[in-house]
């Protein structure tokens, strides 16, 4: 099956290899080496609608879900008022490559981009500042400017946390998280960064400007999780002593937990909370608690993943996925120490922003998770029961969806990739 299923992502990408530019650009030398291979054993939308012109005025989501044919149908069988289809896009600003949002709880919208600025947006008008005061940033590659999340306690305490590539010597590079706290202009229009603090740093920093991952979130732990990606260096994944390829956890001041797994072990170990990672780009919570990450895999095996304390999730010794040079990885199944994905996907989805919605404009979404699909061109719907899940449907959105966000509105909010890529509102049909 994994030989077969790599040419449903050639049809995806038909005709568009020339807008592929930064993320994994190795899928793109996948597909055009899997093409001509054997034919897919499901049917796909044509092409046309992954590679439609986004329409300049307010979109209508497609209908028609892509793949997983009869998971679609058992998903959608509930005697559920679902409108259909469920929501309407509507642009509302554009960015520079944008990477990662966050809302203020005034309903304000702090977007990244890549290059290295911050952006104050009013959803309501569209207009865009600029906030000032940023770090430096290591532009290039998948590297720049990352992701941006607010404390806890936001209100009180003001502590923005931002995630960036930081240059070190010699042509390396690495991630790098720091906080500042938030200060708005009068205006409503801008403001600037103060008291910059930076809490972690990806080390060992390596040459190379792929798989920096520094995607976060705040557990209702209080604690930071950062996701750590391997940087493309794939066997420091197993290495205690690097950051590379893992899931840290620390507290809101950078300082390291004592109850982290590899407490005792001291030095890089005592951040780690799980490794054998490889591009992690996406974290969310459920209502429960449960952690949950996605991570690009190489040629294909896409992985969704449930956080255990300590686990070892298998990169680069085993994967549903392949070397892009061809060389076979041995599948999870034949590796059951390792903790295999709870959903994976060959083709790859390509997955970027992560959300699982817990707002009122979807009553139908709640619990319900969202992910980004940039090679996809999708959002890809995710069910989740208890420790187990699994796509359900996914629409085709015409451009890579780098982030997905839940707004204080209860809206869903999406971030388009590259060099105009629009905030899209997604905002619920009748059903
Ligand atoms: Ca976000
Ligand atoms: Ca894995």
């Amino acid at each position: 099956m994994k030989a077969v299923l790599p040419v449903l992502c050639c049809l995806l990408l038909a005709g568009c290899e020339s807008a592929k530019v930064d993320e994994d650009g190795a899928e793109v030398v996948l597909v055009r080496k899997a093409a001509g291979a054997q034919k897919p054993a499901l049917a796909v939308n044509p092409p046309r609608d992954v590679l439609a012109p986004p329409a300049a005025t307010p979109a209508t989501a497609p209908s028609a879900a892509v793949a997983e044919g009869p998971r679609v149908m058992a998903g959608l069988s509930r005697a559920r008022q679902v409108p259909d289809p469920p929501f309407t896009s509507t642009p509302v600003a554009t960015f520079n490559e944008p990477w990662a949002m966050t809302f203020l709880p005034d309903g304000r919208l702090l977007v990244t981009e890549k290059s290295g600025k911050l952006r104050l947006a009013n959803v309501a008008t569209g207009q865009v500042g600029e906030v000032i005061g940023v770090p430096a940033v290591s532009y290039g590659g998948q590297g720049g400017f990352g992701d941006v999340v607010l404390h806890p306690r936001f209100n009180e305490t003001r502590w923005v946390y931002i995630s960036y590539a930081e240059a070190g010597s010699n042509g390396t590079r690495g991630a790098a998280v720091a906080r500042a706290q938030l200060v708005l202009d009068a205006s409503g229009n801008g403001g600037s960064l103060s008291n910059l603090q930076v809490l972690w740093r990806q080390l060992p920093k390596v040459s190379g400007s792929n798989h920096f991952g520094h995607r976060m979130a705040f557990g209702s732990d209080g604690k930071l999780w950062i996701t750590s990606s391997e940087r493309d260096q794939q066997m420091p994944a197993q290495d205690l002593q690097s950051s590379l390829g893992k899931m840290i956890r620390l507290n809101d001041d950078g300082s390291v937990p004592a109850d982290n797994p590899f407490a005792a072990q001291g030095g890089i170990a005592a951040q780690v909370w799980s490794l054998g990672h490889r591009n992690l780009l996406g974290i969310a919570f459920d209502a429960s608690g449960r952690l949950w990450t996605h991570e690009m895999g190489p040629a294909g095996g896409d992985e969704l993943n449930l956080i255990e304390r300590g686990a070892n999730y298998g990169w680069p010794v085993v994967s549903n996925g392949d070397h892009y040079n061809g060389t076979p990885i041995p599948d999870h199944p034949t590796r059951p120490e390792f903790n295999a994905p709870e959903a994976w996907w060959t083709p790859v989805i390509a997955p970027a922003g992560f959300v699982i919605y817990s707002g009122n404009q979807f009553p139908w979404f709640r619990g319900q998770g969202f992910i980004g699909g940039l090679a996809s061109q999708a959002l890809i719907q995710i069910e989740f029961n208890g420790n187990q899940a699994r796509e359900v449907r996914r629409y085709p959105m015409g451009r890579r969806i780098r982030e997905v966000e839940q707004g204080p509105d209860g809206n869903l909010w999406l971030l388009e990739d590259g060099g105009s890529g629009r905030l899209l509102k997604l905002t619920p049909n009748r059903s």
